[in-house]
């Protein structure tokens, strides 16, 4: 946490009242978008929540924070002279590392001065009079903009516990998604860890190191495969840039933003392979490490036995790494295909419960029935902890959206017109909503691709966008109801062919109570999303309508 402590202090911009665009988020994607408004002569105004920039890797500070797409591909490539001069220390990046990064780059591009810190955008209207946005912040700013666009994060408003008696807990609790920025010492203590997601995965190596005792509390188990981290060979790093734009290139092309190596046996069904090359192929990706395993066959998204033949490889390296059987077996998921939750990618995750000051506590089996002052009462125990971590997770993909009042035409709002579930054409645009962008929202590739990429492609589509609208002296553009039902249509069509709905996953919805459950990331592939982006706005945005 120490590298954090070290970020320069960000200096805050004053607000302005009149501006072409004003951006919500000051994370990869508004830092971006900022760069490229103010590249093409828009007047921006860039709005942040936390009293620095970085988004996720400003909030995200719990220890063993890090990025599981590799280094090399979560960056940005819109400056070859800045993926030139960075270095990469490691495979996959810590957190103060890329927030390190992206204070390098809103220093490196003079980003600043249009970003003002520590102001929450409360509330955006339309006004049809005028075709302006009015926006409202907590600091009581009100700005009129023709743009808005929302850079605000698919995982940034954290899943907050609502336990009974929380409040009563005498000492002091966390949730990973707000993390104290000095850092916590666990040294000593007894700690209970609620969760075993991505983030809990990352977490509980390190917090285990440091705690005197540490009880996870899992209520489901989730597949994780090695990252098999170390210091990023400088070898490697050198020959990596020498190719670097052959390299982006391919990750803009390919399903999920990262180039993936394609074998012979990956182009095949799990179930035409004979059990010694299917086993072959997984320890080959295993021994690579990251998420290249969920790849290892052309059917496992979509073809449940396919599936199972990849789950139960990760249920049997698990039960040889975990010591007592009891323990394996809890920690092995059976509920859900490997890949339908978001996998996860860890450094020594399963050794950990090899450690004698580690207990693992199902509550799926006794859910956690209240917090009591000195701890945790599940429905058939009692635990004393001296500090507890909330690794709960967050409202994904609609969350932050929601936490401001945006109305639209009619003065209806998002929330009403998205009340059985996002309706996005393109996951760029609501109808009802002008000139209102959303980034890497539902109905695009999103939390399923490498965010970096994705978030390259909706700046770059948006910018170009603004740019036809100012050339074309166009006030307005909206999507059609036709387009946008076509485009609903297609994302649920091509995700109810997968296996991912069959999952309670957050990708659903399904981990926050009265969330409409509808599958929100378009899963037909980043590299054809882009064709078909670039496709509508070569046809002179067909599916939008455009006004003067
Ligand atoms: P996740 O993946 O949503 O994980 C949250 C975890 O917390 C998960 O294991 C949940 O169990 C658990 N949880 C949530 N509420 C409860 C209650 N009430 N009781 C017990 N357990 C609970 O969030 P992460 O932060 O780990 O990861 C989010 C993304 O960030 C990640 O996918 C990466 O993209 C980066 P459940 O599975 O719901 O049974």
């Amino acid at each position: 946490m120490s590298d954090v402590r070290q970020q320069p202090m960000d200096t805050d911009a004053q607000p302005v009242g009149t501006v072409d665009a004003v951006v919500v988020g000051a994370g990869f994607a508004g830092l971006y978008m900022l760069h490229r408004l103010r590249e093409r002569g828009l007047s921006v105004q860039v709005y942040e929540a936390g009293s620095g920039v970085g988004g996720t890797w400003y909030w995200n500070r719990y220890p063993g924070a890090r990025c599981d797409i590799e280094s090399m591909d979560y960056s940005y490539s819109f400056s070859p002279e800045l993926e030139q001069e960075w270095e990469w220390t490691e495979r996959y990046s810590s957190q103060p590392e890329i927030l390190r990064y992206l204070h390098h780059v809103a220093d490196r591009f003079d980003l600043r001065r249009n970003i003002t810190l520590a102001t929450r955008v409360t509330s955006a209207v339309f006004d049809e009079m005028t075709n302006r946005w009015a926006i409202e912040t907590d600091r009581g700013d009100v700005v009129s903009a023709t743009y808005l666009i929302m850079a605000t994060g698919c995982l940034s408003v954290p899943n907050r516990p609502t336990f009974k008696g929380l409040d009563s807990f005498t000492g002091p609790w966390y949730h990973t998604g707000a993390w104290p920025h000095d850092g916590v010492d666990f040294t000593g203590q007894r700690v209970g860890v609620i969760g075993t997601g991505s983030t809990a995965i990352q977490a509980i190596p390190r917090i285990a190191t440091q705690a005197a005792h540490l009880v996870v509390f899992q209520r489901t188990p989730n597949f994780s495969m090695p990252a098999w981290n170390g210091p990023l060979d400088p070898a490697f790093q050198r020959q990596r840039k020498a190719t670097y734009r052959e390299h982006r290139r391919q990750a803009r092309e390919s399903a999920i933003g990262v180039p993936v190596e394609v074998t012979a046996l990956s182009t095949m069904s799990a179930l035409a392979v004979s059990p010694e090359e299917r086993q072959r192929e997984m320890e080959s990706r295993w021994t690579y490490g990251g998420f290249r395993l969920v790849g290892s066959f052309n059917d496992v998204l979509i073809n449940k036995q396919a599936n199972e033949t990849v789950a139960e490889f990760v249920r049997q390296k698990i039960r040889a790494i975990v010591h007592d059987a009891d323990v394996a077996d809890l920690l092995c998921p059976k509920d859900h295909p490997i890949g339908t939750k978001r996998p996860c990618v860890d450094i020594a995750y399963f050794q950990t419960y090899n450690r004698d000051n580690v207990t693992l506590v199902n509550v799926r089996h006794a859910p956690i029935a209240e917090i009591t002052p000195t701890g945790l009462r599940t429905q058939d125990a009692a635990y004393d902890l001296d500090s507890i971590v909330f690794a709960t997770g967050f409202d994904a993909m609609t969350g932050a959206l929601f936490n401001m009042d945006i109305r639209g035409r009619g003065g209806k709002t998002l929330k009403e017109a998205w009340a059985e579930g996002p309706r996005t054409y393109l996951g760029l645009m609501t109808a009802g909503f002008p000139n209102m962008f959303t980034m890497t929202g539902p109905g695009s590739p999103s939390v399923l691709s490498n965010m970096v990429v994705s978030i390259e492609q909706h700046v770059d589509w948006i910018a170009d966008c603004l740019q036809y609208l100012r050339a074309h002296d166009l006030r307005c553009i909206e999507p059609t109801v036709a387009a946008q039902d076509l485009w609903v249509g297609h994302v649920n069509e091509i995700g109810n062919d997968t296996l991912y709905p069959e999952a309670n996953s957050w990708y659903v919805g399904a981990n926050i109570p009265g969330k409409p459950r509808v599958f929100m990331p378009y899963v037909g592939g980043v590299g054809t999303y882009r064709k078909t982006c670039d496709e509508v706005a070569a046809n002179g945005y067909q599916g939008f309508t455009q006004s003067p």
